[in-house]
């Protein structure tokens, strides 16, 4: 029997010291999100040979067309999720209040939030698209979970991670001991461990950005841009710009490349367009352990006081010496987004 590297089930089992808790329920609550990982990689894998392109003329709460997989995504983690008994309430993009688990499945003592399909609008061109979750313990005593339960700053986080559906499905998460990288393999239908420690290399080359809204960003988010355009002191080299549109894809590759992911306010987004408490927060947890660091310019995400679930925030995520940067510049330059035209 050739040994492979673990599985993510040993790996969490071998480490059970580490996790919260290690009363073995965190293991079985990572499990349910592999579970839904891999229902939605099958999903998305087969995308183009069932009738699951496309939108389904709805609209969620951001007022995004929802395409069919975000629905498949959304229910996959709740179907997972719910009946496992160790989380009291979910948090979705896709539904504008908390979700509530099965009656008798009430007691968890975790509150789990996600973006099920994290880049959406990459669906239907083949583009990577990915799932990024939550994990925080409930503030309440139990019974049904409430808001309350899921409205908590990032620091509180006890899990956090993403799934890539790219060239393969990826699945990278951390609880605050470093951040690990596992690999699906389908024909064993497990995430077998790739990489134990993941870190950002020393050196950034890598900007990425949609600069397509730069017209509306402050002055400072444009003065550090046309900076990053220059020759780098320590490259010699001017920044290299790499875009895909799906967080995930951007800050995974930023975290095996080096490189730095801004999405600022804007005029359209005023408060930025990713949401705090299931994008931002999660991925700054996993920045850090990374050797990183997130900011909304001025303050680290991590730090930031959530006072709504679906909560905006601007984000510039990646290694710790780009971070310092943006936020000299927003020290330096004003960070406010110009008056839309119209405006008072
Ligand atoms: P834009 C996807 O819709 C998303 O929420 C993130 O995954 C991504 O980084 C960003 O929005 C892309 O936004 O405006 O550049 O298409």
């Amino acid at each position: 029997m050739v040994q492979s590297p673990p599985t993510l089930t040993q790996f969490i089992i071998a480490h059970g010291r580490t996790y919260p808790g290690a009363t073995g329920d965190f293991t079985a609550l990572m499990n349910a999100v592999a579970l839904a990982a891999k229902m939605i990689s099958r999903e998305v894998n087969k995308a183009g040979l069932v009738d699951i392109l496309g939108a389904t003329g709805g609209v969620n709460v951001q007022g995004e067309l929802v395409q069919k997989l975000d629905v498949l995504a959304h229910e996959a983690m709740v179907d997972a999720l719910g009946p496992t008994g160790l989380v009291c309430v979910m948090g979705s993009e896709e539904a504008e209040d908390p979700v509530p688990v099965p009656e008798n499945c009430a007691d968890g003592s975790y509150a789990v939030l996600f973006d099920p399909l994290d880049g959406s609008s990459n669906i239907d061109v083949g583009a990577p698209i990915g799932t990024i979750f939550s994990i925080r313990r409930r503030v309440t005593l139990s019974g049904p979970g409430v808001l309350e339960d899921l409205v908590q700053p990032g620091r509180n986080q006890v899990a956090a991670g993403y799934v890539l559906y790219g060239s393969s499905t990826m699945f990278v998460y951390t609880t605050g001991h470093g951040v690990h990288h596992f690999t699906l393999d389908p024909s064993l239908g497990e995430f077998l461990l790739t990489t134990d420690l993941l870190t950002y290399p020393e050196t950034t080359h890598i900007y990425s950005a949609n600069e397509g809204n730069s017209a509306g960003w402050s002055e400072a988010d444009r003065r550090w841009v046309e900076h990053l355009k220059e020759t780098d002191s320590a490259t010699g080299r001017p920044y290299s710009t790499r875009y895909i549109g799906a967080l995930v894809a951007d800050f995974h590759r930023n975290l095996i490349q080096g490189g730095v992911f801004a999405y600022p306010a804007d005029t359209k987004n005023r408060n930025g367009k990713l949401r705090l408490l299931y994008e931002a927060a999660p991925m700054a947890f996993l920045a850090e352990q990374a050797g990183g660091a997130a900011s909304d310019g001025v303050m680290r995400v991590l730090d930031i006081e959530p006072v709504g679930l679906h909560q905006r925030t601007p984000l510039y995520i990646g290694s710790s010496a780009e971070i310092e940067r943006v936020e000299r510049f927003h020290q330096e330059f004003t960070g406010s987004v110009p008056a839309a035209p119209g405006d008072d």
